[in-house]
């Protein structure tokens, strides 16, 4: 498992004010603390912060380089953003995210092939996000092909079917899973998937529970990655233990430990 850490994130009220206030220390102490928790990547955010999107996020990217040399998972849809980012990382760069849409993908794409990065997207377009299985395997096609079309490696690939508040789409849950084993079925070789699993229990009242359960099973159906908390420890022995049984770990008696200890 490919894990994210989602938590530079302007959405968190600390992270707004760090951003706004230019508390390097702040961000650093993020980063550090999901490294050690076990991140691979950290997903960077600005969020809602006041001031210029694009010197707010090379800010922020300039503050987690300085203590990292881990991936950087540029998050945010304005194509003009993304590619100051791009050019300003020198860690290994995801791109998160694009739409769907050939328009967007003819865009993204190249710049991804360009610079060398790997690019996460959504099964999102002008319609927005599909309803069903169906309508993510259709927009997931797509991506695919204007992937091969571009050069991108499906290695560097990634597909988000797009999860939404199970207390809001009740049916999402079951629909992302299903488009992950369909998407895979019919791309060879196939491209590597991810969620924002926290989207899964937004304002719902049992969020970790809901979002560790869920994860467990998006890895069942073959989940490759997830920006996810990586502070919420049950959380990250949850993965940890869904990839054992599916046999993507080894097993032994402390294979926790030794899942953390080999980080
Ligand atoms: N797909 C991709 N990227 C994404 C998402 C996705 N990036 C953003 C988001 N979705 C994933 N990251 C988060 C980060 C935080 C939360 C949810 C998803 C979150 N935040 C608290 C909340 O809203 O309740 C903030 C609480 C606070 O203010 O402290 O839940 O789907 N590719």
């Amino acid at each position: 498992m490919f894990v994210i850490g989602e938590r530079i994130n302007g959405m968190f009220t600390e992270v707004r004010k760090a951003v706004e206030s230019r508390d390097k220390g702040a961000i650093q102490r993020l980063a550090q603390r999901q490294l050690a928790a076990g991140a691979d990547a950290l997903d960077v955010n600005v969020g809602p912060t006041r001031g210029k999107a694009v010197d707010n996020m090379l800010w922020l990217i300039e503050a987690v380089q300085e203590v990292t040399h881990a991936p950087i998972c540029v998050d945010t849809p304005k194509f003009d953003v993304m590619e100051a980012a791009v050019r300003a990382c020198r860690n290994p760069t995801i791109m998160n995210s694009t739409k769907a849409s050939p328009a967007e993908l003819d865009r993204f794409v190249p710049l991804a092939v360009e610079t060398g990065c790997r690019l996460i997207a959504l099964t999102i377009d002008e319609t927005g996000v599909p309803r069903d299985v169906d309508g993510r395997v259709t927009m997931g096609a797509t991506i695919v092909t204007k992937a091969m079309e571009h050069g991108l490696a499906m290695t560097d690939l990634f597909i988000d079917p797009v999860i939404l508040p199970v207390n809001v789409a009740p049916k999402q849950p079951a629909a992302v899973m299903g488009a992950i084993n369909q998407l895979k079925l019919i791309s060879d070789p196939a491209p590597m998937f991810v969620l924002g699993l926290s989207n899964v229990s937004q304002n719902c009242k049992e969020r970790s529970l809901l979002s560790r359960i869920y994860l467990a099973m998006c890895i069942g159906a073959g989940l490759n990655a997830a920006i996810m908390d990586a502070l919420d420890e049950e959380l990250m022995q949850a993965a940890i233990t869904a990839e054992v049984l599916l046999e993507k770990q080894l097993y032994c008696d402390d294979y926790i430990a030794a899942y953390m200890s080999s980080r």
